[in-house]
């Protein structure tokens, strides 16, 4: 036995059903108990008896990038983990105070950071994930490959992530087949926009 605490599944904190009729409750069971279960599991292999046991996910995600299996792994568990406290079943609409002040500070207006977003999520070629993060010149769009993130250095896609959406299709295959902007229009209606506000510095 380890003598550090090993990173564990978060729980969902809603029901797998709790997203219809926009994620269907398959796909988010799969999800969650099977892909984010996996890469927690593997993470923890990968470092078991290394000078890795007992950091933060961050702090490992921050330097460990050339080891295939944390970066894989712990690129898997620390982006699903923020995507699932990222959606509610009283998700949706729009942000208000700072994080709206912010997003048409940087972008426009909500429509066009919307608009952007969904851009950079749509053409991320393969697996991968779309980011919004906070720099400091303010908010940012990016997309990363497979469970790349911007905790990672020297990826082109940078800052305190806010915001992630999976674009493996993984994520929406089941009930959207190919059709994945359909996917990211649903998925504006789960997300729990207090949630991405409490993550700004
Ligand atoms: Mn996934």
């Amino acid at each position: 036995m380890s003598r550090f605490m090993t990173f564990e599944l978060p729980n969902l904190g809603y029901a797998y059903d709790a997203l219809e009729p926009h994620l269907d409750a398959l796909t988010m069971e799969i999800h969650h108990s099977k892909h984010h279960q996996g890469y927690t599991n593997k993470l923890n292999a990968a470092i078991a008896g290394t000078e890795m046991e007992g950091k933060s996910i961050e702090d490992i995600l921050a330097s460990h990038m050339d080891n295939g299996a944390v970066r894989n792994n712990g690129g898997g568990f620390y982006n699903h983990t923020l995507f699932w406290s990222s959606m509610s079943p009283n998700g949706g609409g729009a942000p208000t105070g700072d994080l709206a002040a912010a997003i048409d500070a940087s972008f426009g207006d909500f429509t066009s950071f919307q608009q952007a977003f969904a851009q950079a999520a749509m053409t991320r070629f393969g697996s991968g994930w779309a980011w919004l993060c906070q720099t400091d010149s303010g908010l940012e769009i990016c997309s990363t490959p497979n469970q790349d993130n911007p905790l990672m250095t020297g990826i082109g896609c940078g800052g305190t992530p806010l915001l992630g959406l999976d674009v493996w299709e993984h994520a929406y295959y089941k009930k959207f087949g190919p059709g994945r902007g359909d996917y990211i229009a649903a998925w504006w209606n789960v997300v729990d926009w207090g949630a991405v506000a409490s993550r700004m510095n």
